[in-house]
């Protein structure tokens, strides 16, 4: 059987957690990487025309959380319990809260409102949230897609323009997280080879 294939643009925005997932987990997976705008072929493939797209074996599935979610429950990062399972999922629908705002900025005052004010405030539920669980994880006692979802919410404020990383940077909690993650050794290996995009 192939390696399961996922399609996206050369970016990292929506896709970016399922790769680190696969990553995680030692799968290796096909990288497809369309240009903009989306190539025909592969939108023809897709439940609703648009990337990201997951085929692996029978499975095909689009929007991103859902891949990501297929992903965590196949590789064993999706909790354990219902309580364990929606709490994890609670915090993979956070980095939407941010990429929505951040996307829509056009203008140099909504893109400075969404550095200085938007993104530090749910930073700062975030922080508030990993200290009180102990610094670590943000579920449970081990690492899962809720930090894997987070870590690349974080990492994304690194790689942005405009010094976005600014806004993460008032939160020491986050920013050791990040920095842990960052050094798992699949993550350090993928990180240090993975192609830079503007998103
Ligand atoms: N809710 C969807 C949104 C998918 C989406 O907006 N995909 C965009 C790229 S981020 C796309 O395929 N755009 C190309 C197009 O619509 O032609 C998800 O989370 O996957």
């Amino acid at each position: 059987m192939s390696n399961p294939t996922l399609y996206y643009f050369d970016a990292r925005a929506r896709a970016e957690t399922s790769r680190l997932l696969f990553v995680f987990a030692g799968v290796k997976f096909t990288d497809n990487r369309s240009g903009f705008p989306l190539a025909e072929d592969v939108r023809a493939k897709t439940p609703f025309g648009q990337v990201p797209f997951l085929e692996d074996g029978e499975t095909q599935l689009a929007q991103s959380i859902a891949i990501e979610s297929y992903l965590a429950e196949k590789f064993n990062l999706a909790g354990t319990s219902p309580t364990e399972r929606a709490e994890i999922l609670q915090f993979a629908l956070v980095p939407g809260d941010f990429y929505t705002p951040y996307f829509y900025a056009k203008d140099d005052s909504s893109n400075l409102k969404f550095k200085t004010e938007t993104a530090p405030k749910l930073f700062q539920k975030l922080e508030t949230i990993l200290v009180k669980k102990g610094g670590e994880h943000f579920v449970g006692s081990k690492l899962t897609w809720a930090d894997i979802s987070i870590f690349n919410l974080i990492d994304f404020f690194h790689q942005q323009h405009s010094n976005l990383v600014e806004a993460v940077q008032p939160f020491p909690t986050l920013l050791a997280f990040h920095k842990r993650v960052a050094a798992i050794p699949q993550f350090a290996e993928y990180l240090k080879n993975r192609p830079t995009t503007k998103l």
